[in-house]
Order: C-alpha cells, then structure tokens, then sequence
C-alpha cells in the first residue's frame, strides 16, 4: 500500500491522484478566514507544518491563488456531524474545510500523517483528497492521576497523542484512596494534607486552578473536552484522610498507599458526606466548561446497596444541580432514578451484564470501556514488566479486533455513545511508563472509536501504523514495539 494512505485512524474516504504534491517550501503559509475566529488552529497548523519541515511557517493574508498556501476554512458541504473534515492537498496547495474549528483540528492532524520527508530535505504530500467524519462522537482516554501523579507537562504530551488520534475526551481519575489532585476552593485541606504521595510512597502532586486551566486549555486547542472524576461514594480514603468529618468517629483516616480496592467508603447517615459532595461537585462544575462530570461509583464493596444507591443519587444531585450530565461507572447501572442522559461506563467484562442493559433500555447512555480489550494498564503478555492482569493480557490485536454494536449481548447499538480506553497507574510511575502502555494501542482503541467498522482490518491497520513508531521515536516517547505490528 502507498503511504498516501497511512493515516490512522481509517478516514471514510482517501483519493490520491495523480496531479503534483503540495511540498513545504520557503514562501509556504498557513491562511485563514479572519472573521471566522479560526487563528488557534491556523497556528496549530503553522507550528506543526514548521516543526515537520524545520522551517518557520507563518500565519498570514496571502493570495489563495499563489503556491504554497495551507488554506484553513468552514464550510458545509461534509459527511455529517460536527467533526467532518476534509483535506485537499496538490498542484502546491493544501485545502483543510471542516464544519468546526475541532474539525479543522482533525484535518491537520490527517494532514500532518500524510507528510513525507523528500530525498533532499524538506517535506511533501503527495496529491490526495481526504474525506472524514468519526463513528462515535465519545472518544476516550481515561488517566488515573491518583495513584501516580502525572505532571501537567507528562499531561501535555499525552493529550498531544489523544489529538494525535483523534480521540476528542480526557476523562481524569481525579481522586483515589491514595490521593487528590485537583485543588477545590471549598476543600482546601484536600490536596493540602492528600495530595503529597503515590502508591508505594513515590512522590504525588496536585493540580492548582491555574494548572486546571492551562490543561483545559491545552485540549481545547486539540479538540479534546476533559470529563474530571471524583470518585466516589468509595475510592474516598484520601478525602477522609484529609477531612475526618467524613468518618463515623471524626477522626481523619490513616494515609493508604497500597493498591488494595474497595475497603473505603463513605456514610449517608453523616450530614458532613452531603454537603461535602455539594461543595466538592459544585467546584468542579464551575471549573469544568464541559457538560460532563464523572461521579465514580466503582467496586464499593464495604455497603449495603440501599445506601450506595442514596449516596450516589446524592451525588448525581449536586452534579445536575449545576446543570452538568453525569457520568459512572457500570456499578450505577441498576441505581433507581439515575438523572436523563446519564452515561454509564461499562468496564467489568467478568460480570453479569443484565442491570447495565436494563439502563441503556431505560435511557441511560453505554460509554464502552471492556477491560480486557482497552484497559491500557493490563499487561500486552505474562513477561511484560508493566501493568496488571485482572483483566488479562491486551495485545495490539486485542485493543483492535472487537465490534462496539455487539459487545454487549442485547445492547441496543444506539445506545452507545463511544469507546474510552483507560490507563491505571499503579504500575506506572513515569511518563515513560504511561506512553509504553499508550502506544501502540491508543491507536488501536482510536480507530475502532472512530472509522468506519468496513474500513477496519487489522492487517491494513499494522501496515498504516508502521511508519507511526518512527514518528513517536522522533518524539522521543518510549513505546512498545509489539510483535504483532510490523514496524518499519
Ligand atoms: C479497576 S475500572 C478499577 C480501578 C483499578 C483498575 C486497575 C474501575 C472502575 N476500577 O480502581 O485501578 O481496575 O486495572
């Protein structure tokens, strides 16, 4: 196959032809439409079009006649929904259209997998028309920053790989038994007495307000929205440590840095536990510009079921209360009354489905997160140093070859809103420890979340990614070089 089409994920439509490619050249500029506030992404453009050609690509009004032009704009003749893009590159130009400025987003991206290094230097397209839009409009990437800290410049670089990708939400495990990262102006005790160390006693860290914004930030430009998780009403030994309100007798919980579960909880006959989530979910929603917040629920296994279900509707209260949707975990799925449009995030493939297909069929929203197929923290085989094994062992393959409409016996396919990997870090204590376990199955996860199930074929798909691992070695990103890939 030429490398014309190595674009990962599987775009809809990809056309070559025969005319001259668009080459990098000297007089190359980056135009956009100044009245349609799309000046973010044309810099995204001209900075990634620099960088791959080592050249300084400016932002500019030329002439959209001459050579050498990247032309940025909106229009609406696109497939359908609000990511569509088109890319139109030869005869020295480059057309990126899209209906949204993340569809614009998508197009750079689709574009900068296209470029070729030239013999002499430089770099070049070949002449080609793309045409895209994604399968589902939810495109995970769930990070545990609880168990071991990730810097906002780790952060940085993973977001940088999810737009890579093109998955479009960083859901962040926030809190944990072992800490709290994110500063809540109504909590401040939280990270100020939670929030210092990792599991086995690595060193932790927090998220400041200003911190939050700089990643929100940094995703907004990349076309990624951030679900923030607090977990609870378990997973709350950190809270507890910090606020000894929270526990029957009020003294403040032992620190815990093992990685045991499900042994912490909170108590819905302490008025403190109410007001706590009011405060703690109010704060979040009025730093979160998303419509998603995650409420946890997950592996609550020191309660009675009537209490978990009047603790977690008293958190889905003071998330809707500020006019956010709630997001948890598959646990909620049989809670009584979850508020319309819930999402419910399906992860334990080792247990009985029924409850969670009786919610989808009473309205709740399926989010596909099967741990044995994109859980990223599990092991790629029995040897391998990294990750855990609950799940099993998740290989290229496996991340790749399995269908969201039929996961789930009786699921209706509509009620799936997308697919969302997640990486766990009680193994991992470092940036290169995350991205060993991102790559190469984030584009694996990436491309069912978003091409075409017709498009799909694994052995297209190690062939398309092949040239992928040079790009993350140029990146300096450690990675695993699978043996079911074939890596140039
Ligand atoms: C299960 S997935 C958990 C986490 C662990 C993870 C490790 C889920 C909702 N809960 O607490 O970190 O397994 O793979």
């Amino acid at each position: 196959m030429s490398d014309v089409v190595a674009v990962v994920p599987a775009p809809l439509v990809v056309e070559p032809s025969s005319r001259p490619p668009f080459v990098i050249t000297p007089s190359t500029v980056v135009v956009v439409d100044a009245a349609d506030d799309l000046v973010p992404v044309a810099v995204l453009t001209a900075d990634m079009l620099g960088r791959a050609s080592g050249r300084a690509v400016e932002v500019s009004h030329a002439d959209l006649g001459t050579p050498g032009v990247v032309h940025l704009r909106l229009v609406d003749d696109l497939p359908p929904g609000d990511e569509a893009y088109r890319v139109v590159a030869g005869d020295g130009r480059v057309r990126l259209e899209a209906r949204t400025a993340d569809g614009l987003v998508h197009a750079v991206v689709t574009l900068r997998q296209l470029l070729r290094p030239l013999p002499g230097g430089g770099v070049q397209v070949a002449a080609v028309r793309v045409e895209d839009a994604p399968r589902y409009a939810w495109r995970g990437l769930s990070v545990d920053v609880a168990r071991h800290f990730v810097s906002v410049p780790d952060l940085k670089v993973v977001i940088g790989l999810m737009g890579h990708y093109k998955l479009n939400v960083l859901h962040l495990h926030l809190t944990d038994d072992q800490a709290w990262r994110l500063d809540l102006p109504s909590r401040p005790e939280l990270v100020r007495r939670a929030s210092a160390r990792a599991v086995g006693g690595d060193p932790g860290g927090h998220y400041s307000r200003a911190d939050w914004d700089e990643i929100l930030a940094y995703a907004h430009a990349r076309a990624v929205r951030v679900v923030p998780e607090l977990d609870v009403p378990g997973h709350v030994n950190a809270a507890q440590h910090a606020y000894g309100e929270l526990n029957p007798d009020g003294e403040p919980a032992d620190e815990y840095l093992g990685i045991e579960v499900g042994f912490s909880r909170l108590h819905d006959d302490l008025p403190a536990t109410h007001a706590f989530l009011a405060d703690v979910f109010g704060d979040l929603a009025e730093m979160t510009p998303g419509d998603h917040l995650h409420i946890g629920g997950d592996e609550v296994l020191a309660m009675g079921r009537d209490e978990y279900e009047r603790l977690v509707r008293s958190a889905a209260a003071a998330v809707t209360a500020h006019g956010k949707r709630v997001v948890a975990w598959q646990e909620v799925a049989s809670v009584p009354d979850l508020p319309p449009g819930t999402v419910v995030q399906y992860w334990d493939t080792r247990v009985d489905p029924a409850p969670f297909v009786r919610a989808a069929h009473a309205g709740a929203r399926i989010l596909l997160s099967p741990g044995s197929r994109v859980y990223l923290d599990m092991k790629y085989g029995p040897d391998f140093p990294l990750g855990l094994e609950w799940a099993g062992h998740v290989e290229l393959r496996d991340a790749y070859e399995w269908e969201p409409a039929t996961l789930v016996d009786g699921l209706p396919p509509e009620a799936v809103a997308g697919v969302e990997a997640a990486v766990w870090t009680e193994t991992l204590r470092t940036l290169d420890d995350l991205t060993t376990m991102l790559l190469p199955r984030l584009a694996a996860v990436a491309e069912v979340a978003w091409s075409d199930p017709a498009r799909r074929d694994f052995d297209d798909f190690t062939e398309r990614l092949a040239a992928h691992g040079e790009l993350w070695d140029r990146l300096g990103l450690a990675w695993h070089r699978s043996p079911q890939g074939r890596w140039a």
